[in-house]
This record gives C-alpha cells, sequence and structure tokens, in this order.
C-alpha cells in the first residue's frame, strides 16, 4: 500500500551485498513485502565498491560462495582458486538475476534514518532521494567492511593531483601508466593493490606505518578437472564447512586411497617451541614461510610467536637481498596473528622493482599534504595520485552513523558510544524488530564470512516466520541478556594475540581515532556460535523479549 511519499512494507533490506542478496530472496520466498535499499548503481557490496588493482578473495572461492541454491552452485564456473573482484562481481549480479532480486531494489540510494513508532510498532525509513518507507522490520545487511576509512591528515584537501581510496575505487578504473603514485596503508588492500599498481606506474612510494606480516597466497587458474570434483562433492564441503570453526574445510580435491607402502608424507611440528633453532629454518625451506601461521603456540604463547615473528624477519632479509628495504617493510613491535591474516601475490617481489620505494612512517611521520604531495618530519615527496589504502571504520562505522532511532527516541549511535552492545551480533536492547547481519559479537570478520552470512541471513529469516506465524509483535534482547552476551563475547577473545596488549587493529576499532578499543567479532568459531543460536531458538528464543499483538 502507497501513496505519493510512503510506501509500507513488512521489511526493508539495507545494503544488497552478499548479505543483502540473500536476505532478498529469502524474505522474497516467504512471501513479504519488501525494499532493499543500495546505496552503488549496482549488487555486491564490498565487492561492488573494493575495485581496486589486484582486488581478490582470500580463501578459495569453491568455500568462499553461496551454498544455499545446489543449482547456482553447479552453473557457476569459477576461473581462479582466489577469485578477483570482477569474477565475483559478475557472479553476484548473476545471483541476483536468477533470483530475480532486481525488481526489490533502489539503487543509487542512502538511507538516512530509521526511527521506531512504538505505539504503531513501524519503522519509518527515510532515504536521501526522499523515499518514506514504513515497516515492521528493518534489516540492516551493510556490511562489517563498509565506511572507507581517510587519515585526517592536515591539509588532505589541499592536494592537486588525484585521490583515490581502494573502496572506492572508480567503476571505470583508473588508468596509472606513467604516473607518479603514493599509497598509503599496507593491509589486505594496499598488499594487493601494490604490485599490480606497481608494474603501470612510473614510480610508486609505499608510506607505511605499520608493516604487515604477510603470506603467499598461492592463488592459480582453476583447473577444471577439480572444479568437477568440487562441483560433485558440494554436499560433503558444505557438510565439513559446517563442522569447522572457521566455516573452512579447504577442499583439496577427491581423497586418493591411501598407499600401505607409500613412505609417510613430511609433516610440520605442531610447535614451534618443540623444534630446535635448526629445525624451525629447515621446516621454513621444506614448508615454505606458510608454515609459521601452522604452529599452533604462536597463536597463543608470547614466547613462541616472537620467535616466529624473528624469523619471518630473517626471512625477509634473505629474500629481499637489501638490509635497508628488508628493514623498512619488517613488521615489528606487534604480534604475528594480532592483524586480519593477509595474503599476497608477489607482494615482497614489487619492492624489487627499482620504481618501487618504501617510507617507513615508524622512523618518520606525516607532516602534512602539500599541493604536489606529501610532507613528513624527514623529506618532501612529489607525486601525480595519492591512493589511501587505509581501510575502514569497521563493524559500526556505517551503523554509528546514521540516524537509527528506537523506544523512547534513543539513538543507536548513543548506545554503542563505548563499544557495540548487541545480543549474539543480531540486536540491540530498545530497537525492536531491528536486525544486524553479522552484527558485532558475532564471529562475522574471524570466520569465512559468506559462510556467517548465511547462518545469519537464515536465522533472521527463521526469527521473522516465527513472529509472523505466532502473532508475535516485537522481538529485542532482554538487558541481562545482552550485557552477559558482550561479557562472553570478550571472554572468548581472552588470551589471544588479536587482544595482546601490543596488538592495535580494525578488529580492536584502534585504526579510528576516538574509536573505544573493544574486540568487537566473536571468536569461539562459527560451529559453536550456530550452536548458540540454535539453542537459543530451541528455548523459545531464550535472552528475547517476545510481545504477542
Ligand atoms: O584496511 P586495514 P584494508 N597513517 O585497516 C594504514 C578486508 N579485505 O582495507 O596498521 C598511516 O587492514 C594502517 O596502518 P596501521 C580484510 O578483512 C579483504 O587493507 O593502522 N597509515 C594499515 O596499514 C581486511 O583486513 C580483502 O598502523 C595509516 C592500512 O592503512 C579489511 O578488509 C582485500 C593511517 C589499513 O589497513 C581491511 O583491509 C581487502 C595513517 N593515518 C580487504 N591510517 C580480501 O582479500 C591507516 N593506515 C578478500
Amino acid at each position: 500500500m502507497s501513496d505519493s511519499q510512503t510506501t509500507v512494507l513488512d521489511a526493508v533490506v539495507v545494503g544488497t551485498g552478499m548479505a543483502g542478496l540473500y536476505m532478498i530472496k529469502r524474505l522474497n520466498d516467504r512471501g513479504l513485502n519488501i525494499q532493499a535499499v543500495e546505496a552503488g548503481s549496482g549488487v555486491g557490496g564490498a565487492w561492488y565498491w573494493n575495485r581496486y588493482p589486484g582486488c581478490r578473495a582470500d580463501l578459495p572461492i569453491i568455500e568462499y560462495s553461496y551454498s544455499f541454491s545446489k543449482e547456482l552452485q553447479q552453473e557457476w564456473d569459477w576461473t581462479e582458486v582466489m577469485a578477483g573482484q570482477p569474477e565475483i562481481e559478475k557472479y553476484l549480479n548473476h545471483t541476483a538475476d536468477r533470483f530475480d532480486l532486481r525488481k526489490d531494489i533502489k539503487f543509487n540510494t542512502k538511507v538516512t534514518d530509521a526511527i521506531y513508532d512504538e505505539a504503531a510498532n513501524i519503522w519509518t525509513v527515510t532515504t536521501d532521494q526522499g523515499d518514506v518507507y514504513k515497516t515492521k522490520y528493518c534489516i540492516m545487511a551493510t556490511g562489517c567492511l563498509n565506511e572507507p576509512n581517510y587519515p585526517g591528515f592536515k591539509n588532505a584537501d589541499s592536494f592537486k593531483g588525484d585521490i583515490y581510496h581502494t573502496a572506492q575505487w572508480p567503476r571505470e578504473g583508473v588508468d596509472l601508466t606513467g604516473k607518479r603514485v603514493a599509497i598509503i596503508g599496507c593491509g589486505s588492500s594496499g598488499v594487493q593493490a601494490i604490485p599490480q599498481i606497481a608494474k603501470q606506474a612510473k614510480e610508486l612510494i609505499a608510506f607505511q606505518r605499520s608493516p604487515i606480516y604477510t603470506f603467499p597466497a598461492k592463488n592459480a587458474p582453476m583447473n577444471p578437472d577439480f572444479l568437477a570434483q568440487a562441483k560433485a562433492d558440494y554436499d560433503d564441503i558444505r557438510e565439513q564447512q559446517l563442522n569447522n570453526e572457521m566455516g573452512i574445510c579447504n577442499y583439496r580435491g577427491p581423497k586418493k586411497p591411501k598407499d600401505p607402502n607409500a613412505a609417510p608424507k613430511p609433516r610440520p611440528s605442531k610447535k614451534i617451541m618443540d623444534i630446535t633453532p635448526e629445525q624451525r629454518k629447515q621446516e621454513i625451506e621444506d614448508f615454505g614461510i606458510n608454515v609459521l601461521t601452522l604452529y599452533v603456540d604462536t597463536y597463543y604463547d608470547p614466547e613462541a610467536n616472537e620467535i616466529a615473528c624473528e624469523l619471518y624477519r630473517e626471512f625477509l632479509q634473505d629474500y629481499l637481498g637489501d638490509a635497508q628495504k628488508a628493514d623498512a617493510l619488517s613488521p615489528k613491535n606487534y604480534p604475528l596473528h594480532c592483524k586480519r591474516p593477509v595474503i599476497d601475490t608477489e607482494y615482497y617481489a614489487a619492492f624489487k622493482r627499482d620504481n618501487v620505494s618504501i617510507v617507513d612512517l615508524r622512523e618518520t611521520s606525516v607532516e602534512e599534504v602539500t599541493p604536489t604531495g606529501l610532507r613528513t618530519t624527514d623529506a618532501e615527496y612529489e607525486f601525480d595520485v595519492l591512493v589511501y589504502a587505509t581501510g575502514f571504520d569497521a563493524m559500526t562505522g556505517t551503523i554509528k552513523r546514521l540516524n537509527i532511532r528506537g523506544r523512547d527516541n534513543q539513538l543507536l549511535a548513543d548506545q554503542w558510544k563505548e563499544g557495540p552492545r548487541m545480543y549474539m551480533g543480531l540486536q540491540s536492547v530498545g530497537f525492536p524488530n531491528f536486525f544486524t547481519v553479522t552484527g558485532p559479537g558475532s564471529p562475522s570478520v574471524v570466520s569465512n564470512v559468506l559462510h556467517s552470512i548465511e547462518q545469519h541471513v537464515e536465522w533472521i529469516d527463521n526469527c521473522i516466520g516465527y513472529l509472523q506465524e505466532n502473532n508475535i509483535k516485537t522481538i529485542e534482547p532482554e538487558l541481562e541478556a545482552q550485557d552477559a552476551w558482550v561479557e562472553h563475547v570478550n571472554k572468548a577473545a581472552e588470551g589471544s594475540m588479536m587482544t595482546a596488549p601490543t596488538c592495535n587493529s580494525w578488529y580492536l576499532g584502534t585504526n579510528i581515532e576516538g574509536k573505544p578499543r573493544g574486540f568487537m567479532p566473536y571468536l569461539a568459531g562459527t560451529k559453536t556460535y550456530r550452536e548458540e543460536c540454535e539453542e537459543v531458538v530451541e528455548k523459545g528464543y531464550e535472552g528475547f523479549k517476545l510481545e504477542t499483538a
């Protein structure tokens, strides 16, 4: 039912990335009257916005793809083991078309407000295009990495050349041929972009404040036989993903029958502390530098971790053969496994090129941006293009910027001032019928995020179905349950390198000035979390308040 300005709906879905698309499909299948709103001109979310050169998945795409449709699984042919952004964007467009989802999406439109009317039990969602949606359910599928972070350098606007952010790369692409380019940041985005930009640009200067631990991605073209076998094995692959705490099964193709006469395959040691310094070097030689990520003790024992870090730095010295460059690129003063794991394709090789240099921002700091480049405390740098690979105000940035008001007109951003407070990463107290897909307090970004997205979308959809069928007006968490969950999430992160005192990361919010330090995702694992979610439902939505109509 609509008048000229207002549309009355059952549900509004904000965002049409991997989460939003599946959410639309589920709610359509349920027969609800819905509207999705998308800021971009196309679907894909993170895979729409992040189109910088080199952008690709960091998990095998066989497992980082939708599991909800067997037909989709069978009909889509991936061309690389870790697919690139263009291919993933194409896949998501295909998904939108295949399930006829576009009809429900309003593109080039940003939600600005979502305001709850307690008496009417209705959310009023408004957009920057003047749309007004009156809806019973509001679902934020805005993703965890959506709001780009621009460092607040002095005189940032004075630069006369071109400025780009990896997370807002122009759709038409950027020709960097013959240009002098500066790139700031070396998280996953910078590490993927640097080798590609280095190939095009006349000169590339990488400004790095926290050089990263990164490991070879081992991407390759997809072998058609492997793909065919994976398709045949998909039921088993998905089952194994469900039984893994990261939502990853590391599918390696068909299991070969064991040859009883074959010599046992060499395997790396379990703990770095169990082997001698000579054995550690031998294992790096035998299994590659990635072996450092396999020693379990490096994840919880600071001494084991520091040994691994030192071996990493030595490896870098040997590989680069340039002590000064290696020193500038060496991660120091924070543990391995603190930040999100980064994998790369020829990242360090790029620094062997004559046109690539590094500025170590631990030794000098940025004073200001100038019309022709950037001035540090040590020197002035001139370039034509400035690329920010400086990440995101992650997990809470997008939601906190919106005018979301629940009961008693309270602002969600106020409730989250000291850090996000959610029950199970799904809902916040005082915001009935308002859901967040992969919200803070759920495994989301510390898992195969698409696996976590599917679980959340299904939980939310089933919950809405339950409310509809049982004539329940509202669902929202109980304060005690929410407080206990936040505590539980904090406990799960204790003792991890991700929360070590010397660790800073976007998981902790420390990349954004003024953001309170706190580990936002839930580290207990996807299997554990799914079982907890199922138990809550089995116990009649334990920890949630349900109000009947
Ligand atoms: O962002 P980041 P990202 N001065 O926050 C630096 C996902 N992703 O876009 O560490 C100087 O990791 C900052 O330095 P520091 C993935 O989950 C996935 O790279 O704060 N430097 C850091 O080096 C990933 O984790 C893929 O000291 C400044 C960098 O900028 C997440 O997105 C690909 C600075 C930011 O790194 C974010 O990755 C890409 C300043 N003022 C992204 N401010 C896949 O592979 C920030 N930095 C699927």
